[in-house]
């Protein structure tokens, strides 16, 4: 037993990096996920700067990648292509601005993701990641290091930092970064105040706070790393319903985006329209670390094709194929052969061929829409390269929201979607009834209430250090929506004999439109946005049921400060597991604004039958991760088996259907603003 011991206390010696060695495959198990969480920190603490860390430089400079190809699951494959176009001298140059909608830059980031995505062991993925970040652009390493770490089993338990303090350029203002520089030069400590882009005479800033919430842009961007358009299930694992999470996960952030319009005495956003002109124009006051300014763009243009990327034809031709596939109820696949979409599957089908993701079908017939759109829309300031500008907001999903046209893009998508459900029968009353089930009352506990607190992020990482000097504290302190915590009651019957297990799904939806007229059923249900979906036993009789806000399933808390993240894992207690996901709608922004007057929301209770829409065995002891309702439940099958959206998701011509169902309740609620700030 003793040598044993003895044996596993070596072991963990000959492991611990960087003392390890080449010839021996290690097992490192050892490191601890405070150790894992600190390396990342340090790779991601100034990018733009060589490392500043003594041991891991000293990887940097004596890890050979191609080595010992036992390191990695794919015998060294990855790795030998991307040292090979290291020797080559191929890979795009550091310092440069970098895009993952850019084919080339793409490409060199997923090298590095197919390298670290192989490597067996922690040891493995940290060598190649010191290695390769010194040796690569520094936009593609972060991309790659934040897909892998979330994708690679080595890295469980490791918790991203928020990326808005890994490169606070694309989540600030050019005006606080200028101040930052200006300070780190002075030596002075600041706090600088972000204000959202845009002036009182241009109405769409009355929203901008959503499109350029740091935390609504985390989701997103997180979101869009979760579920990759360029994922092949040859990585390790299939992304269950990925396809449909696309349509829904954009779906409420458009609904979401609605509900703001609504709570700022605005309309709901309009389509975008190939053939008409685009009315928002934008200034981003946004640039790149390297690369300049993002470019702007005037009201009123009228689309340009973009020279080597997409034809404005093109993209309307694409359309009409998709929509063709939803008039003829089918999809056709590359080999003629038809896949029906005329049922709950079609949605995710419709997904992956409108992204385009690798999943489609078919991306030589029906394209790759929303992909090109989202490159046609960032180059309109340029679209024949004659100023050689950079990128724009929108070829990139950590700024794409804060273009009003983003939103006019996806509701044009949304539309699409929306097409496809609409020509899906209503559901019946036999199809909803959950037997023996009935919803007696549904509430709220507390108030609705919403006001704006102010919040601080560190900046130190959007400026050059300089050697020998300490960096001085740098912040942008910016505006957040908050709310208070409030909870649902529900009376739920039960006259079943036994316990039954039971869906709750919660939705609120805007009660009236931006000229006050009530919504039908039939209008009103597309723009409802999911609260919160759990999953309860009832026992025969009566259920009191209360579930509080901060439970969401569609929501996570603020992801750590980077700084916290560094002190936490210093402790051998680490666990930050909570941390986990930053994938979710930022828990302060469940509630759009609504209004001081009170804005009337429906809330809707649908209670549905747990046994058959539940795909895991511990539905009611499990949260799924917390945040599965937007972002599914990591590397597991959605927990839901009904269509996303469910029983909200399909046309209610027959507002009776909803009424009479006795396992369904509506109730109207206000959502108060309070406009002074917190603090
Ligand atoms: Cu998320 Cu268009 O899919 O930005």
């Amino acid at each position: 037993m003793r040598a044993l011991a003895l044996l596993f206390l070596l072991a963990s010696t000959v492991s611990a990096w960087p003392s390890f060695d080449l010839d021996t495959p290690v097992n490192d198990d050892s490191t601890s996920t405070a150790q894992k969480q600190q390396h990342v920190n340090t790779l991601l603490w100034k990018i733009y700067d060589k490392l500043h860390d003594g041991e891991l430089l000293s990887i940097a400079n004596t890890f050979n990648p191609e080595g010992d190809s036992s390191i990695y699951s794919d015998d060294g494959e990855a790795v030998h292509r991307l040292a090979q176009e290291l020797r080559d001298n191929r890979l795009l140059a550091q310092h440069h601005w970098f895009s993952l909608f850019n084919t080339r830059q793409r490409e060199e980031a997923l090298m590095l993701f197919d390298v670290l995505i192989h490597c067996k062991t922690w040891n493995a993925f940290l060598n190649n990641a010191v290695y390769w970040r010194e040796h690569m652009n520094e936009g593609e390493f972060v991309y790659a290091l934040y897909t892998a770490v979330i994708h690679n089993e080595v890295a469980k338990g490791v918790v991203l930092p928020p990326l808005y303090e890994v490169t606070p350029h694309l989540f600030t203002n050019s005006e606080v970064i200028q101040e930052a520089y200006t300070a780190k030069m002075r030596n002075k400590p600041g706090k600088f105040h972000m204000e959202f882009t845009g002036t009182k005479r241009n109405k769409e800033q009355r929203v901008a706070y959503f499109g350029e919430d740091i935390g609504m842009n985390t989701h997103h961007v997180t979101w869009h790393m979760n579920y990759p358009f360029w994922w092949k299930d040859t990585y390790g694992y299939h992304l269950d319903r990925k396809g449909e999470l696309f349509f829904w996960a954009h779906h409420q952030l458009t609904a979401r985006f609605d509900a703001e319009r609504l709570s700022n005495w605005l309309e709901p956003v309009d389509e975008l329209h190939w053939e008409k002109s685009l009315h928002e124009g934008f200034a981003p006051h946004t640039g790149y670390k390297y690369g300049g300014e993002f470019p702007a763009r005037p009201d009123n243009i009228h689309f340009e094709d973009v020279d080597g990327v997409a034809r404005v034809r093109d993209l309307v031709i694409m359309e009409h194929r998709i929509r063709d596939a939803i008039a003829h109820g089918y999809i056709e696949a590359d080999d003629g052969t038809h896949i029906d979409i005329m049922n709950d599957h079609g949605i995710d089908k419709l997904g992956d061929i409108i992204e385009a993701s690798m999943y489609s079908p078919n991306i030589h017939y029906y394209g790759q829409l929303h992909n090109l759109a989202h490159i046609v829309l960032g180059r309109q300031g340029d679209p024949h390269g004659k100023y050689n500008l950079p990128p724009g907001v929108m070829e990139h999903f950590e700024t794409a929201t804060r273009d009003p046209s983003f939103f006019r893009l996806h509701k044009y998508m949304d539309n699409i979607f929306k097409e496809h459900k609409d020509s899906l029968p209503p559901y019946t009353k036999e199809e909803l009834q959950f037997q023996g089930i009935s919803v007696e009352n549904i509430n709220i506990q507390g108030d609705l209430k919403t006001y704006f607190e102010g919040y601080e992020f560190d900046l130190r990482n959007a400026v050059d250090s300089t050697e020998g000097i300490e960096d001085v504290e740098l912040k942008a302190h910016v505006h957040r929506l908050n709310h208070d915590e409030f909870s649902y009651i529900a009376d739920v019957n039960n006259n079943n004999g036994n316990t039954v297990l039971a869906t709750f799904r919660i939705f609120l939806c805007p009660r009236k439109d931006n000229n006050g007229v009530i919504y039908t059923f039939e209008e009103g249900h597309w723009h409802c946005i999911e609260m919160d979906k759990f999953w309860k036993k009832l026992t025969p009789g009566r259920n009191n049921i209360v579930r509080k806000s901060s439970e969401s399933s569609v929501t996570v808390p603020d992801v750590p400060h980077l700084q916290t993240l560094i002190d936490a894992a210093k402790s051998e207690n680490f666990d930050m597991s909570q941390y986990e996901r930053s994938c979710g709608i930022p828990k302060r922004m469940l509630l759009p604004k609504g209004n001081t007057a009170g804005m009337e929301f429906a809330l809707v209770l649908a209670v549905t039958d747990g046994e058959y829409d539940a795909t895991h065995e511990n539905a009611a002891e499990s949260e799924h991760g917390g945040s599965h309702a937007h972002c599914g439940s990591k590397g597991e099958i959605y927990p839901d088996k009904r269509p996303m959206g469910y029983p909200l998701d399909r046309r209610m011509p027959d507002k009776r259907v909803f009424l009479g169902t006795p396992n369904f309740k509506m109730n109207i609620v206000k959502i108060f603003h309070d406009p002074t700030e917190h603090h």
